[in-house]
């Protein structure tokens, strides 16, 4: 399949912070590991996986902005671009041997998201999209999937974490989507969250409490694979809010619906 040379710069970038994420999840156990809040872990694989996404894509598109997980902000001499960058999303996951993880790369230019890749090596399975270009993994054209009955649906989640709060929302969440739908999944990196559902294999995410390197990504590839993405409002704020509700047209909006029912009225 041909790339355009942008998402070639993305993707040697993420195969290259793969390489060094698949070493050490092989020596899971050797690595330093700190805490940056209440269960908010990062360890070195983290920071080397960034230092790689950072060198690799200031090399090829010079002066561009960065927001970084573990960097944070990073101006740059162009106003235009910034890359939105997730060096491991997944980090419960990954220090505990589970192979769900993922890298995690957006483009915005001039404040639209133009261009995404995920990367989830232990599966080595490799997500792109570009603004009207399509979603693809591998060299797969993705398609959300075509289930219009909430009941026919398997939905994604994320659970709030220990210092995270939220946790009652979640609860009331969970219960009114656990009545509707046919089955509820928790992976643990809201960047393949988003993946699966572009993919066809969750027909709809909802996750709160995130942060914009967690889905810029995931929501370029849900809207290029044709699907439907929403903050927890039904507006287009996500990357401000933190909050997502993905799925085809169809089960968005019933998600969303779904989501929000107050007790009250079950
Ligand atoms: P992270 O692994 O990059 O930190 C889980 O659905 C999402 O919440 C992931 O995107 C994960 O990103 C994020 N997250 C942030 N802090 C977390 C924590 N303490 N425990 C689990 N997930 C966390
Ligand atoms: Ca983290
Ligand atoms: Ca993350
Ligand atoms: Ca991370």
């Amino acid at each position: 399949m041909a790339r355009s040379a942008l998402l070639n710069v993305m993707v040697q970038a993420a195969m290259k912070a793969g390489r060094s994420l698949s070493r050490d999840f092989g020596e899971v156990q050797n690595l330093q590991v700190s805490m940056k809040g209440p269960g908010d872990y990062v360890s070195q694989a983290d920071r080397k996986a960034e230092d790689i996404l950072f060198a690799e894509l200031s090399k090829a598109r010079p002066g561009y902005a960065f927001l970084m997980e573990e960097r944070g902000v990073v101006e740059g001499d162009d106003d235009q671009h910034r890359w939105i960058v997730d060096p491991l999303d997944g980090t419960t996951n990954f220090l505990h041997g589970i192979p769900i993880f993922s890298i995690s790369i957006a483009l915005e230019r001039q404040g639209q998201l133009v261009a995404a890749v995920i990367y989830n090596p232990a599966m080595d399975e490799l997500y792109t999209a570009e603004r009207g270009g399509g979603a693809f993994m591998n060299d797969r054209r993705l398609r959300v999937a075509g289930r219009s009955k909430l009941t026919d649906c398997v939905i994604g989640c994320g659970v709030p974490h220990l210092g995270r709060g939220q946790h009652g929302n979640f609860l009331v969440e969970l219960r009114n989507v656990m009545a509707e739908v046919s089955g509820v999944r928790r992976l643990g990196s809201a960047a393949l969250d988003l993946a699966y559902v572009a993919a066809g294999r969750m027909d709809g995410f909802w996750e709160t409490g995130l942060s914009a390197w967690d889905i810029a990504a995931g929501l370029l590839l849900v809207r290029e694979a044709g699907g439907f993405v929403s903050d927890m409002d039904g507006g287009q704020d996500m990357l401000e809010a933190g909050s997502v509700v993905a799925g085809n047209e169809v089960i968005q909006r019933a998600l969303l619906k779904a989501v929000k029912k107050p007790l009250s009225a079950r």
